[in-house]
């Protein structure tokens, strides 16, 4: 008798368990229009997609080969939220572990990619976590047949080489960076001990396959930005003058992580008055003033990719007429830049059309940086940016005017997916122009109020 009432007790606990995460879904479900397309199946929880995923792409860079070895070294590194793959990697792997190395080489018979990961580490592994052993799980789980131990890489390099002698420098530095890339260290020490063997650059190829999104990589990214329009829309309730900046971030970030996205896909910018006007304000600990606007460029990460948004609110809900004027120069400047927006236009093109506005206004010096980027698994991602767009590349468009002397800066930044007539407003779910803004505030206050 007891046992069977524990047992209906159970199971009555067990419902509620199920109703309540059906609700939680369907409460996360609501929040995104019924238009946006399908995520992909997700491999929780390192949130990567199917291997085979992976597989083609290796499969299209070997094309792009044709011969000889490249070798693709694991740059993640760890920030507050945790171990960040870099990108060229992860796009041809999957794989979120540190210290791994890819290797191709199309031209040979049976096996013609390698994942190499570091060996392990008991000690350091009762910190980080346990790592698998190589077996038929780990070769299933990652897709690939051949997996070793890093130390067998300048040996497995050398065998391939001697077969088809060219090494192809297929990843490449950020700009900036001054350290002997890990590939040319190691195609040096093979070429020093093989005759005959070539170094060779494939550039832009990687890049260029980076920047053409499939299907399922433009509905990750729309997630991406769906959870920062939410994220939007949580903080700007915490908008008004003697509320902190830093209380505008932190609920941004909250609802971020409640709808699954990992990190910030870049360091959160959140100025006031004088702080609107520096590009990459860090520090969000400001106390915002009546009278003055709020530049928020803040966005989220989901399952690797990132989304990129600005939007410039007046503090206390309307924008002043010297305010006004600007914020309008700056949105007909990116509707300007949007409307050129379709395969064969180039970067530059969009940027000259919107600074034409601006500088028709007479703010052209005010307008300091440029007018877009790519956006993919990087917030600036890989591309060629001096060859024409494609349709299914995904951009930003980001007019700004800054101006010291009056404490003002403005900025609205949107995300663009370029289609093949085209292109289609990603982020498409906040207001932009200045009477919807002041709508959006307004509405707010009145739901702020309605809740006391
Ligand atoms: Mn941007």
């Amino acid at each position: 008798m007891t046992r069977l009432l524990l047992r209906w007790v159970q199971s009555l606990a067990i419902a509620a368990v199920l109703l309540n995460l059906a609700a939680r879904a369907g409460r996360a479900a609501d929040t995104y229009p019924a238009s946006d397309p399908a995520l992909p199946k997700l491999i929780e929880p390192s949130q990567v997609q199917e291997p085979d995923v992976y597989h083609a792409r290796r499969e299209a860079l070997m094309k792009e080969m044709s011969e000889g070895v490249a070798v693709i070294y694991s740059e993640g590194s760890e920030d507050g939220d945790g171990f960040r793959q870099s990108s060229d990697f992860y796009f041809l792997t999957g794989v979120s572990e540190a210290g791994a190395v890819l290797v191709l080489a199309p031209k040979e018979r049976t096996h013609r990619e390698f994942l190499l990961l570091p060996s392990r580490d008991p000690e350091a592994e009762r910190w980080t976590g346990e790592r698998e052993s190589i077996g038929v799980a780990l070769r299933k789980k990652y897709g690939f047949e051949k997996i070793f131990r890093t130390g067998r890489l300048a040996g497995l390099v050398r065998e391939l080489a001697t077969r088809s002698p060219v090494l192809w420098q297929v990843s490449f530095p950020e700009a900036g960076g001054d350290k002997k890339p890990a590939d040319l260290e190691l195609y040096g020490k093979i070429s020093s001990q093989l005759a005959g063997i070539s170094t060779k650059p494939l550039p832009f190829t990687l890049a260029r396959m980076r920047s053409k999104h499939s299907p399922d990589e433009i509905a990750l990214i729309q997630r991406a930005i769906r959870i920062s329009e939410e994220g939007f829309r949580v903080a700007i309730q915490e908008i008004r003058p003697g509320g902190f900046e830093g209380t505008v971030e932190a609920e941004a970030e909250r609802v971020w992580k409640a709808r699954g996205a990992r990190r910030p896909a870049y360091a959160s910018i959140v100025g006031s008055g004088p702080n609107s006007t520096i590009l990459h304000y860090p520090k969000s600990e400001r106390t915002m003033q009546n009278g003055e606007l709020l530049l928020m460029d803040m966005s989220a990460e989901f399952a690797h990719y990132a989304s990129d948004i600005t939007r410039t609110l007046p503090v206390n809900g309307k924008f002043t007429a010297a305010q006004r004027k600007v914020y309008d120069v700056v949105r007909q400047a990116q509707q300007a830049a949007f409307e050129m927006v379709r395969p064969g236009v180039y970067f530059e093109d969009l940027d000259a059309a919107a600074r034409k506005i601006i500088e028709a206004a007479g703010y052209g010096e005010f307008f300091i940086h440029s007018l877009g980027h790519f956006v993919g698994l990087d917030v600036h991602d890989a591309g060629a940016y001096h060859e024409p767009l494609a349709a299914d590349m995904v951009i930003t468009i980001e007019p700004g005017i800054y101006l010291p002397e009056q404490k003002l800066g403005v900025r609205i930044e949107d995300d663009v997916l370029v289609t093949e007539t085209g292109a289609k407003w990603l982020s498409d779910g906040l207001p932009r122009d200045a009477d919807e803004v002041e709508k959006w505030m307004a509405a707010r206050s009145e739901s702020a109020n309605s809740r006391k």
